[in-house]
């Protein structure tokens, strides 16, 4: 029997002038174009790209290869979801309208196949945090969006390639550990699950490019997905199981 099958993606980083940007970007291409043909849908969990900018009449260079495989995939009928990341936040109406993806926005709940998904790319969600959500509150707000919107693109996405890079590149140097059941990410699942009645069976989430899989105490079971820079890691998921899988 030919299962649907449901794919969850994050944290490529497209552009990100680390390593090999134009292999990590050939190899997303080979995923999406080597996607079944039973593929129901993909679900792109934010920070695909390393940083997007859109303007009303312009968007930045690059990603061709990536836009024209998202836009195929639509076209043979698979439902493409794009959630924004940290580092891709500024996504207006383009991929929506050009590309035919659909914009979704964290923690998203949603049936499949009968089981419950909680979606999102991970970031500033649950208690605490307040820095980074302030921050981020600045770069969502729509006046400063209108002002950055009024630089001239040479050192409006000079800037933001440079701010993403050197974002990405500290974080990764920095001596971070997955802390477990004391991520607020985590305790932010196990208290969905606790106050909702509709409990929700896997909860699948990008951002810390720390690939992990964990039962929570709450019910249910958590899925980090892994990055691109270094790692090729996708989830699939067909109806019964989720497994994952690294493209060679
Ligand atoms: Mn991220």
């Amino acid at each position: 029997m030919n299962r649907k099958l449901y794919y969850f993606v994050s944290d490529v980083h497209l552009g990100l002038d680390y390593k090999d940007p134009v292999s990590r970007e050939a190899k997303f291409v080979r995923f999406l174009n080597g996607l079944p043909n039973n593929t129901q849908a993909i679900y792109l969990l934010g920070d695909i790209f390393d940083f997007w900018y859109e303007y009303k009449h312009v968007i930045p260079k690059g990603y061709t290869r990536t836009l024209g495989a998202l836009a195929s995939l639509v076209d043979r009928g698979v439902q493409v979801y794009f959630f924004n990341g940290n580092h891709d936040i500024w996504t207006y109406s383009y991929l929506q309208n050009e590309v035919g993806v659909k914009q979704l926005q964290q923690p998203y709940i949603t049936e499949i196949e009968g089981k419950t998904f909680c979606l999102g790319h991970g970031d500033g969600l649950g208690n605490g945090d307040y820095g980074y959500k302030f921050l981020n509150g600045i770069f969502k707000s729509r006046f400063l969006q209108v002002l950055f919107s009024s630089i001239h693109p040479r050192w409006a996405l000079g800037f933001g390639k440079w701010w993403s890079k050197h974002n990405r590149l500290t974080h990764q140097n920095s001596t971070w550990q997955w802390r477990g059941e004391d991520e607020r990410i985590v305790q932010f699942s196990n208290q969905l699950n606790e106050n909702s009645i509709n409990k929700i069976d896997y909860f699948i989430y990008g951002h810390f490019h720390y690939p992990t899989h964990m039962k929570l105490k709450g019910g249910g079971e958590l899925f980090i997905l892994g990055e691109w820079i270094n790692n090729c890691d996708y989830l699939v998921y067909d109806g019964q199981t989720i497994k994952r899988e690294n493209l060679l």
